[in-house]
């Protein structure tokens, strides 16, 4: 576009924000919020205003880059492909096809393209060494959902417009502006809620932003959750609170849930949990007796040590006090692209401990493994062992833990590549870098967000900008190195209708397939969906496909919308196309027995995993807390994850890098505000000023995560000059949730002292 205005979704983080984009001259003149937007309504925070200085950034790669003894050198798009394609294939070829590791970070989420196309090219790479940033984050709740409900990208959504109490644990969504829960504008809505009698109650270790709008808040201690929820359910069924409501003849095992809760009574936990006993037992009556009312647990339930057994629980409770499937309470989404339905046809529910990694035999989960596994099985000599690595817009030597010794893994791999716009401290380490388009040059749909929104709505955004001719989509990289991956496993040759399969796919790119996702999803009009592309193409980019992917299904199927026959029809990629803000299709809606997955039907409410993981959370009551601090990270409403601090726009004004600490335990450790001090953890250590603040919890500290670009090499300046220093060159990687493999990235014991002193 060279003049006018342009409505898109905001992709830098899960809240789907609309922004209207004026262009003048082909330049960016301002980005406000969407007010017609159905799902954000204007609302929109400091990070979209900056997506125009990562569309103009200066230090953005443009053309793919390789590392030599001289630095950075540029490459041809066909070099740098065909160079990336042959190096991993000599890697596979050498040490079979287990030998190249793949990271997938958490913006391929955010990238429908990057979606669809990771699909052919992980079958292409076929190695079974993946990873992604999923076991740093939300893994517990995918698989409290594939065990309770059968599927993993079941998540109970809270109906946040019309609850009348929400339970906040361990989540900040005033900085992060929720997560499995896209809710932008959550000030606005807890505002009405609390305009028509409602409360927010927050529970955290640290007095967040969210906190600060909360009616009540309570400190919890780090890692304690699991058992402050099961005093919560140990009161439930003490004081006879239990009313599952119109779900119960659908639940199963409610007894071994009694049972299991019986040693947790509040005044068992309280001393650990931080909690009063009577807050405990105020909170689950609370929960029980408040028609409309969701606990939610986030970031701080899930990645820490008993984040498994936490995230049951909060489940478990939403269930037993009558809050599922009921209209302000927690539902399941319908969104207009029905991931869950299509998974459950092709038997892709989800899956855990098919596989153990080599090195610690931790399990997978969806077919990757532990990230925090990821150094060793890089480190550790045999068979397997990961020579070759693929980092796709991911930064896991900031992101994962113990990024340290990830980067001494990197260092001496045979081969890595990266798909980023960016070099950063983790593909410094890369042999080549192939750079997408802007976010901005191509097309944009949530297909995972929408499953996670509180309001069921659907948004096509076109590309705003023409991308140059000398440039390259993320799914138009992947599938260039996939079709070169195929042809070189192939002996430098495919069958005439691969060949053809490949092109048509290259020709397509990922929008076809969006909008026969979307004929024939809920909302669609039903009928004949793929008919649209031409079958025999279709039949020739579905063979490039994993066996059993969802897609196959849906080719062989006509209407899936049977059983949404009440939803309003119609929606396709030009329906979207002619709402250029957007279609509502309404707020969340009961949807049980008929949306669970598991194989009886029923809700598993004691799944025996969990079960067998309360001895570890019963021994938790015979610890005493020793030596040391806690410690814990945070976000921030400017900063998203490792990768926005090359905007001068959101870096400016106070560091934002510090070690919150308590004011008792500062003057127990000597240490000075804006002085900076020794954090030492199970990894290593990092020095950061400090800043002393009544809103820790004593015997708690918190870091930031994303910070640490003092890395020499990186190619960004801005960021370079507000390195802050990276937690998770201090968090162990030793440490994760037997249960899932996922890391602890909250609650880990450190030492910090006054940097003058060891
Ligand atoms: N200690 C601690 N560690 C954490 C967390 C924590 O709370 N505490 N949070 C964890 C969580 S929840 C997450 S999701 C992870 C994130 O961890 P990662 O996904 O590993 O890292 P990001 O910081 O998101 O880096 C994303 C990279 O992708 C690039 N990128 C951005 N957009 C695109 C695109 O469209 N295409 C391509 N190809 N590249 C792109 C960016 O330039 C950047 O280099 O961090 C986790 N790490
Ligand atoms: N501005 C901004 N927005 C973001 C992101 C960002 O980096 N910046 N990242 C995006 C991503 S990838 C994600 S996954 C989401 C995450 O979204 P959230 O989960 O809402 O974000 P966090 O700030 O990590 O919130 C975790 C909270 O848990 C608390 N906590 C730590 N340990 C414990 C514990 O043991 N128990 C309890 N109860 N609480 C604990 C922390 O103090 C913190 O307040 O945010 C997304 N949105
Ligand atoms: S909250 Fe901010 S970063 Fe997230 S989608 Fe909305 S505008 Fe974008
Ligand atoms: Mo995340």
């Amino acid at each position: 576009m060279d003049t006018g205005t342009h409505h898109r979704t905001c992709h830098l983080c899960e809240a789907m924000c609309g922004i209207t984009i004026t262009v003048r001259e082909g330049q960016i003149d301002s980005i406000q919020g969407d007010p017609q937007d159905p799902l954000s309504r204007g609302y929109i925070c400091p990070k979209a205003v900056a997506l125009q200085d990562l569309h103009n950034d200066p230090e953005r790669l443009r053309q793919p880059v390789r590392r030599t003894a001289d630095g950075w050198q540029p490459l041809a798009w066909d070099e740098a492909l065909d160079l990336v394609a042959e190096q991993l294939d000599r890697v596979r070829q050498a040490h079979g096809r287990d030998a190249v590791g793949a990271y997938l970070g958490n913006p391929n989420v955010h990238n429908h393209g990057a979606l669809v196309a990771n699909l052919p090219f992980l079958k292409a790479l076929g190695t079974r060494n993946r990873f992604s940033a999923t076991s740093n984050d939300q893994l517990p709740h995918m698989l409290a959902n594939l065990e309770l409900f059968g599927h993993q990208l079941l998540f109970p959504i809270p109906d946040i417009d019309r609850i009348d109490l929400l339970i906040c644990l361990g989540a900040n969504p005033m900085a992060s502006n929720g997560s499995l829960m896209s809710v932008p504008g959550f000030r606005h809505r807890i505002k009405a809620l609390q305009g028509r009698g409602g409360e927010l109650v927050v529970i955290d270790p640290r007095r967040t932003e969210t906190a600060a709008v909360a009616d009540r808040f309570h400190f919890i201690r780090p890692g304690s959750d699991a058992l402050m929820l099961m005093a919560m359910v140990h009161t439930l069924f003490d004081e006879g609170l239990v009313n599952p409501g119109h779900i119960e003849p659908w639940l199963k095992d409610r007894d071994l849930v009694e049972l299991a809760a019986l040693p947790f009574a509040p005044e068992q936990v309280d001393a650990h949990t931080g909690i009063a006993a009577a807050d405990i037992r105020a909170l689950a009556r609370q929960l029980a007796t408040t028609p409309r009312a969701a606990l939610y647990g986030r970031m701080g339930t899930s990645t820490q040590a008993h984040g498994g057994v936490a995230t049951w629980l909060i489940h478990v409770l939403n269930i037993l006090t009558g809050k599922l499937d009921v209209p302000g309470g927690v539902m399941f989404t319908q969104p207009a692209v029905d991931l869950v339905g299509l998974g459950a046809m092709a038997g892709q529910a989800g899956h855990l401990g098919r596989r153990h990694s080599r090195v610690q035999g931790l399990p997978e989960f969806g077919g990757e493994f532990p990230a925090s596994t990821m150094a060793e099985e890089m480190l550790t000599p045999g068979d397997g062992q990961i020579r070759g690595f693929v980092c796709l817009a991911g930064n896991p030597v900031l992101s994962s833990p113990n990024g340290q010794r990830l980067e001494q893994a990197l260092a001496g791999l045979d081969f890595m590549v990266s798909v980023d716009h960016y070099i950063n401290e983790t593909n410094r380490h890369a042999d080549v870098i192939l750079p997408p388009t802007s976010a901005l040059e191509r097309s944009h749909y949530d297909l995972i967000f929408n499953l996670l929104s509180v309001r069921n709505t659907s948004k096509f955004s076109p590309p705003l900008f023409e991308a140059d001719a000398n440039s390259r989509h993320d799914w138009q990289i992947l599938l260039e190195l996939a079709h070169r991956l195929e042809q070189r496993r192939h002996g430098g040759r495919l069958g005439w209708r691969q060949e053809l399969g490949w092109r048509a796919f290259k020709q397509l790119g990922p929008d076809p397939i969006l909008d026969l996702l979307l004929r024939s999803g809920p909302y669609g009009h039903g009928g004949g969906p793929l008919r649209s592309l031409g079958q025999p193409l279709t039949d020739l980019v579905l063979d490039l496909l994993p066996e059993r992917h969802p897609l196959h299904t849906l080719a062989e199927l006509s209407p899936l919308n049977r059983r949404w026959q009440a939803l309003p029809k119609g929606l396709s990629l030009s329906s979207l196309q002619q709402a250029p803000s957007g279609v509502d299709l309404g707020p969340l809606q009961p949807s049980l027995p008929e949306r669970l997955f598991t194989r009886d039907g029923r809700i598993n409410l004691a799944p025996r995993r969990y079960l067998k993981d309360l001895e570890r959370l019963h021994d938790r009551l015979r610890d005493h807390p020793g030596e040391g601090l806690q410690l814990i990270g945070r976000r921030h409403l400017r900063s998203n994850n490792s990768w926005l601090h090359n905007s001068h726009r959101l870096v400016k004004g106070k560091a934002r890098c510090t070690l919150q600490i308590h004011p008792g335990d500062a003057a127990d450790l000597g240490l000075e505000p804006g002085q900076p001090a020794r954090v030492r953890g199970r990894a290593g250590e990092v020095v950061i000023p400090v800043e002393i603040t009544e809103d820790l919890m004593p015997g708690v500290v918190s870091i930031p995560h994303g910070w640490g670009h003092h890395r020499p090499g990186t190619g960004q300046s801005v960021a370079a000059a507000h390195a802050g220093c990276s937690i998770n060159d201090v968090l162990g990687d030793d440490q994760v949730d037997p249960l899932s493999g996922t890391s602890v990235l909250n609650g880990q014991t450190v030492t910090v002292h006054p940097c003058g002193e060891p």
